[in-house]
């Protein structure tokens, strides 16, 4: 086979595989997972994501997280299939999955870009946004995390249609970002943490992007005794010279999280805030879940720091997985413990 033609196999491999996925997985775990609509992508495709709950009387709050914003970012959807069939594996046997699935529900979107997703595995591997076409079709695509409705269009973004960072029409203006704003806004007031997966960089991401004042839960640690404050470092300055004191919540359970992670490996991750530790951005459903008023948002970058980039080989997607998932679990614990 020409190269082509085997991505082409690759992709109707994919195209089919992730959705049998989410049927077998609901199918065989019944009592605990339901597969739910979520809303229809630019090509029409439909988003479906998955609940994971156990039955109880309660009222519960929800942990959210979504994987394939970006379409190259492969690791990403790979991730939220390991997270789920981990915790259906090993719910009963862990006492820490077996605790917070009493008080939390988790919702698991696996591919949010997935026209991008199918286009990076048939046309071109590197390709990031949707496919919404602009300028009567003569340029493709909307990056879906500028497209989100916090500060939109005002820092890390381009309004040209050709350009990887092009922030859409108008705040939710791509189809998939619409959608899954839509459900998420619906449901705010039950969700305690929103995690959006990416790669690569290895980075813990706190809000802001569009803002380096610190997020609104910031200063909940004033007071504890048993917690000094944090230090967020400027980037590349390789010190902490510029070092800006401060206490916040979400980057002291970040660096919980990126400890239980280099645990498993030794890999590490830089924790802060977007502005502060990467660059300036806009329209990033992080920043957009925490302005709404979600007490928890992060994102993170995984593997690697950028040998290999976006084409993460396959003999790193289990490590990467595994390390992964004990910073997600640190998380989910942790609110758990905080709230219940
Ligand atoms: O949520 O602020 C955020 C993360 C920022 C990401 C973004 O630009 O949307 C960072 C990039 C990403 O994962 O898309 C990093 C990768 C390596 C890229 O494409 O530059
Ligand atoms: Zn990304």
């Amino acid at each position: 086979l020409s190269y082509p033609l085997g991505m082409t196999a690759a992709g109707l491999r994919c195209r089919k595989s992730i959705y049998q996925w989410m049927t077998q997985i609901q199918k065989s775990n019944s009592k605990l997972v339901t597969q739910h609509y979520l809303g229809k992508t630019i090509e029409n495709r439909t988003m479906y994501y998955l609940q994971i709950s156990q039955p109880s009387d309660k009222t519960k709050k929800i942990i959210w997280m979504d994987c394939g914003i970006h379409a190259r970012e492969w690791i990403s959807p790979a991730f939220c299939q390991w997270f789920v069939k981990e915790i259906l594996q090993n719910y009963k046997s862990d006492p820490r999955i077996s605790r917070f699935l009493k008080n939390l529900d988790l919702y698991i979107l696996p591919v949010l870009n997935i026209d991008g997703y199918i286009y990076s595995w048939e046309k071109d591997r590197l390709w990031r946004k949707n496919r919404s076409p602009h300028m009567n079709g003569t340029c493709y695509g909307t990056d879906l995390n500028r497209n989100f409705n916090s500060s939109w269009g005002s820092i890390g973004v381009s309004y040209n249609c050709s350009s990887e960072i092009f922030c859409g029409s108008g705040p939710e203006s791509e189809p998939e970002t619409r959608a899954m704003a839509q459900f998420i806004e619906r449901k705010k007031s039950d969700i305690l943490c929103y995690l959006t997966i990416h790669s690569y960089g290895q980075y813990i991401l706190t809000p802001y992007g569009s803002t380096t004042k610190p997020p609104s839960n910031s200063e909940e640690l004033v007071g504890d005794k048993n917690f000094g404050p944090l230090k967020i470092i400027a980037k590349g300055t390789g010190t902490d010279d510029n070092a800006v004191p401060i206490l916040d919540l979400q980057m002291h359970v970040a660096k919980k999280a990126s400890a239980a992670l280099m645990g498993k490996y030794g890999t590490r991750y830089e924790v802060g805030s977007t502005s502060l530790i990467l660059y300036s951005n806009s329209g990033s459903s992080r920043d957009w879940a925490h302005m709404i008023g979600i007490p928890f948002s992060y994102t993170f970058e995984l593997r690697d720091k950028g040998s290999h980039g976006f084409v993460l080989p396959p003999d790193q997607i289990q490590p990467t997985c595994e390390e992964t998932m004990l910073a997600v679990t640190t998380i989910i614990d942790y609110i758990d413990q905080k709230y219940f």
